[in-house]
């Protein structure tokens, strides 16, 4: 009886990546940054965490703002009214929207390690659609 509970406890370690986390942000009609947002619009992450962007609303998606990433990684795009799962392996920051509400600003950054991110400046010096810009300017102000 010992020796099983030594091979489940063996087991169980081996299927948990050790402090790999499980992140999720709402994609919301409303929250308390205004209308059309993410909720948090700033995740901070680290490699192996996955960050799982969840329609509690109808008619958004989340997909990745290709200019906004650290280099090598590929552009990914959910599907609308899907659950969008973004395994974050890179360090660096990467720029999220929603296509539909883009224009509205409904955008999110999501940092990955504890910085410097290598992909930070070149982030900034990316030009948005206005309302898109006004709100990613104080996440990335918050990223290092
Ligand atoms: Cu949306």
């Amino acid at each position: 009886m010992l020796k099983l509970a030594c091979i489940l406890a063996v087991a169980l370690t081996a299927a948990t990546p050790a402090l790999a986390k499980d992140i999720v942000v709402k994609m919301k009609n409303q929250g308390a940054g205004g209308s059309m947002v993410f909720e948090p619009a700033f995740v901070k992450a680290q490699p192996g965490d996955v960050v799982h962007f969840v329609p509690t609303d109808p008619s958004h998606n989340a997909e990745t703002i290709p200019t906004m990433l650290p280099a090598g990684v590929a552009p990914s795009k959910g599907q609308m009214n899907k659950e969008f799962v973004l395994p974050v392996k890179t360090p660096g920051v990467y720029g999220i929207k929603c296509l539909p509400h883009y224009s509205m600003g409904m955008i999110a950054l999501v940092q990955v390690g504890n910085g410097p991110s290598s992909n930070l400046a070149a982030a900034k010096a990316v030009k948005l659609p206005p309302f898109a810009q006004r709100r990613m300017t104080p996440l990335l102000a918050q990223a290092r």
